[in-house]
């Protein structure tokens, strides 16, 4: 039987290696949407690249999407790509809009004018319940977005809805609450902690600032999430769904764990600075992931303790290799 075909646009990022990684041992056949930049940044995919297709292309460019649909021959598109970091959206506000929002629809037009029975999902997030309306969220619960990025995805997701109504696509949206690993970008709270842990721990570093503390986040691991984003694509028809391990805690609670894996106590090093707190922030995100569970029997493996443990053992031994 001939294999699968399927195109990842941010392939370079956190989810895009790992779903890359899932689809792989599925079999498949994976293009990767690659952007042009001066330097390459394959280091998430590098153990992979000899299996990829990566084809160029920009969710700012129409036809660079239309090209890439035509060369790969996808049965499913996974539109990962954005700009995915909260903060940058204030300073960046329309660059998010034209990549996090536009770009979504400039890829469902592709898809659109290529092959209409091509399966898409869209990364979205629990971002959209922003100022959260009810506590824990679900599929149900209304959306109030608090930022430029929140904002942006809110038009993704509901042009992904439009389009499945509108041309019977099959269109899903994946409401992913945060997911975490070893690969997550250094600036995100999870990943800037564990981080800091190895250079304090390494004696590099003194002292970690910080923003708010008392922020709670549903965080799970990056590895369980993926498997979810294919699921959706394998019903028989397409909808919405809630991920989330349905556990909440606080940023000062990640700091706890993550610093007394390395025997260090979190109290000693952790500093508030004013910097980095937001203009409006997300104070609770609590998923209620039942549908998932129900329809798509998905739940998560991996345990927070163990998602920190995974975090900062990598992190703990990779500063030691710099620094040798
Ligand atoms: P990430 O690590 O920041 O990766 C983002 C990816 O998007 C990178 O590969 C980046 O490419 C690519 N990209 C940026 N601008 C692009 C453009 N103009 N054209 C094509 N690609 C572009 O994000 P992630 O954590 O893997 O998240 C994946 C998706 O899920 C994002 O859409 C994010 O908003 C969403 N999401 C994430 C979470 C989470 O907790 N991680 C939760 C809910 C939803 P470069 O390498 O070239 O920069
Ligand atoms: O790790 P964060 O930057 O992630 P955030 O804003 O929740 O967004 C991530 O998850 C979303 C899903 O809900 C994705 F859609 C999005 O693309 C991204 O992957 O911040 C988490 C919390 C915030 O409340 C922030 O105020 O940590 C708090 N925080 C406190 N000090 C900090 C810091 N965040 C960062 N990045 N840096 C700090 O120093």
């Amino acid at each position: 039987m001939a294999k699968k075909r399927a195109v990842i646009t941010g392939i370079t990022g956190q989810d895009g290696s790992y779903l890359a990684e899932f689809l792989l041992e599925k079999d498949y056949e994976v293009f990767g949407l690659i952007r042009r930049s001066s330097t390459v940044n394959f280091e998430r995919i590098s153990h992979l690249q000899d299996k990829l297709e990566l084809i160029s292309g920009d969710l700012l460019d129409q036809k660079s999407l239309v090209t890439a649909l035509q060369t790969a021959k996808p049965h499913e598109v996974y539109n990962l790509g954005a700009q995915s970091f909260v903060p940058a959206s204030w300073e960046q506000p329309m660059l998010t809009g034209e990549i996090t929002g536009l770009g979504v629809t400039r890829m469902l037009e592709a898809i659109r004018t290529t092959d209409e029975e091509i399966r898409f999902y869209q990364a979205s997030t629990s971002e959209l319940f922003g100022k959260a309306q009810e506590t824990p969220q679900s599929e149900t619960t209304p959306f109030y977005p608090r930022s430029p990025y929140g904002v942006s995805k809110l038009y993704a997701h509901w042009i992904t809805i439009n389009y499945r109504e509108s041309f019977d696509m099959f269109a899903c949206a994946g409401i992913l609450f945060n997911h975490e690993s070893p690969r997550r970008g250094l600036e995100f709270v999870t990943r800037k902690i564990t981080h800091a842990v190895a250079r304090i721990k390494h004696g590099i570093d003194e002292e970690l600032r910080l923003g708010n503390l008392d922020a709670r986040r549903d965080w799970g691991f990056a590895g369980d999430f993926v498997q979810a984003m294919w699921l959706m694509l394998q019903q028989d028809k397409p909808d919405d769904f809630v991920i989330a391990t349905g556990e909440t805690r606080t940023i000062r609670e990640f700091c706890q764990v993550a610093f007394d894996r390395a025997g260090l106590d979190w109290e000693n090093y952790v500093v508030v600075d004013e910097r980095f707190f937001r203009p409006a922030e997300v104070n609770i995100l609590l998923g209620d992931a039942a549908k998932a569970s129900e329809t798509l029997g998905w739940k998560p493996e991996t345990s927070f303790e163990k998602m920190v443990q995974l975090m900062v053992d990598h992190d703990l031994e990779m500063v030691a290799k710099q620094s040798e």
